[in-house]
């Protein structure tokens, strides 16, 4: 019997130069003109505007997708940036980030220029990204039909059910899957969407509601690593095809106390 092949569907929308909504996955071929129809109508009808340019990409992976779970799912209820950046720390902080880097990635996703990929930082807070500008793109990830239908359910169950929370999940949890990210930190740079995120392998991923305020146009992502070599990285989080196949809990709102003790009890 032949192996079934699989296929990388991403999108990136754009009007009048600058970006307009991303989305990808990881599919079978049955599902790729649905999905390619489903890309290009999100990018018609973003909450920034309808695109002006739509680029698909649709490509066949010579490799079978690594099957990973998701990344466990809590939400602090912040109540401003200011409780989000305190809470940012002390999660990173636990985890052997130092404060400076959390706030280099604060002070340069804040600085208004939202880069295509995410910023590489060392716990010191050194960018080793070899584009300053663009910075990482993590690409090639997918979730299977049934563990989708498991995290509609679990997200559901707290009013998350969408595809903002779900895609940054399923990126969130092929990042963490390399042993030498220890965080991230995620600030959407949709002017309208304010709930950020930080992740770890101990904590999981970690919403921060009003991370921003309401009408920031910038936002971006860093991910701080140790140790290991930066191309490898790079290579895994580009190239290497990852499929979502099992699903963490989804709670809802925990204490920052509460959620610092996660770590204490592994
Ligand atoms: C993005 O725009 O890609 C970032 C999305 C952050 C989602 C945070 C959440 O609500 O879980």
């Amino acid at each position: 019997m032949s192996r079934r092949s699989y296929y990388s569907i991403r999108m990136r929308s754009g009007r009048s130069h600058s970006h307009v909504s991303g989305a990808e996955g990881i599919y079978g071929k049955d599902e790729l003109s649905n999905v390619v129809k489903e890309f290009t109508q999100r990018a018609l009808t973003h909450d920034k505007g309808r695109a002006d340019e739509i680029r698909l990409t649709v490509e066949e992976l010579k490799e079978t997708p690594k099957r990973i779970s998701s990344l466990p799912v809590a939400t602090i209820n912040t109540r401003n940036a200011e409780a989000a950046m305190k809470a940012s720390l002390k999660i990173l902080t636990s985890v052997g980030i130092t404060e400076r880097a959390v706030e280099e990635a604060y002070r340069a996703i804040s600085a208004g220029i939202t880069m295509r990929g995410a910023m590489l930082m060392d716990i010191e807070g050194v960018r080793l990204e070899p584009d300053l500008l663009r910075g990482v793109r993590v690409t090639r990830m997918g979730i299977t039909k049934a563990a989708s239908t498991d995290l509609a359910r679990k997200l559901g169950r707290h009013g998350l059910n969408n595809s903002t929370v779900k895609e940054a999940l399923i990126l969130a949890s092929k990042v963490h899957r390399y042993r030498m990210v220890l965080g991230e930190l995620c600030i959407s740079d949709d002017p309208y969407y304010t709930t950020g995120y930080i992740a770890t392998r101990a904590h999981g991923y970690v919403r921060l509601p009003r991370i921003k305020k309401r009408g920031v146009p910038f936002g971006g992502r860093a991910f701080f690593i140790t140790g290991g070599e930066v191309k490898d990285l790079i290579k895994y989080l580009q190239q290497t095809p990852v499929l979502i196949n099992e699903i963490k809990p989804c709670t809802g709102a925990v204490k920052l106390k509460e959620m610092l003790q996660r770590k204490s009890r592994k």
